[in-house]
């Protein structure tokens, strides 16, 4: 079975750097060995993240979304390995921290208290086409 060398875009959102857990979330990362290749602080503007939530434009959960993404700094991660699309999908866990696994970085690391399902700590491409389009918005 190949198993081919990808590249993903990880996003600690808002919440993970307000809750400073940008370093224990990265460490997971590592810990799996996965190779951090770029990274960076952004305040992104609403025009990225119009373009990066472009797929869920007119859900009802979109405009809660973008005001929250906008809310604070985001560290953004080129990480590359190994399946690493799919692998670091495993390792965030399921969307609403409240039900993720625990051993997940949103089960272990997710909050219930009420709090909205959008959130959920981290972000990562979901398709190599996905990744491809988000890695070029990020990081140009
Ligand atoms: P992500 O894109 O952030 O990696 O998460 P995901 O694939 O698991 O979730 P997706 O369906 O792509 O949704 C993107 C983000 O929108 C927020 N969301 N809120 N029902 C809701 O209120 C709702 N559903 C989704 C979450 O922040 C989710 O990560
Ligand atoms: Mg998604």
């Amino acid at each position: 079975m190949t198993t081919p060398v990808e590249e993903t875009l990880v996003l600690i959102k808002p919440d993970g750097v307000a809750r400073n857990l940008t370093g224990e979330i990265l460490r997971r990362i590592e810990a799996k060995g996965y190779q951090l290749v770029d990274l960076r602080m952004v305040q992104p503007s609403r025009d990225l993240l119009a373009a990066h939530y472009a797929e869920h434009e007119g859900k009802p959960f979109y405009e809660p979304l973008i005001e929250f993404m906008e809310s604070g700094p985001v560290v953004a991660a080129r990480v590359a390995g190994n399946r690493v699309i799919e692998g670091f999908r495993s390792l965030a866990g399921t969307t609403d921290p409240t039900t993720a696994a625990p051993g997940t970085i949103r089960g272990d690391l997710g909050r219930d208290w009420g709090l909205r399902v959008q959130q959920n700590l981290v972000h990562g491409s979901d398709s190599p086409e996905t990744a491809a389009r988000e890695l070029a918005l990020w990081f140009g």
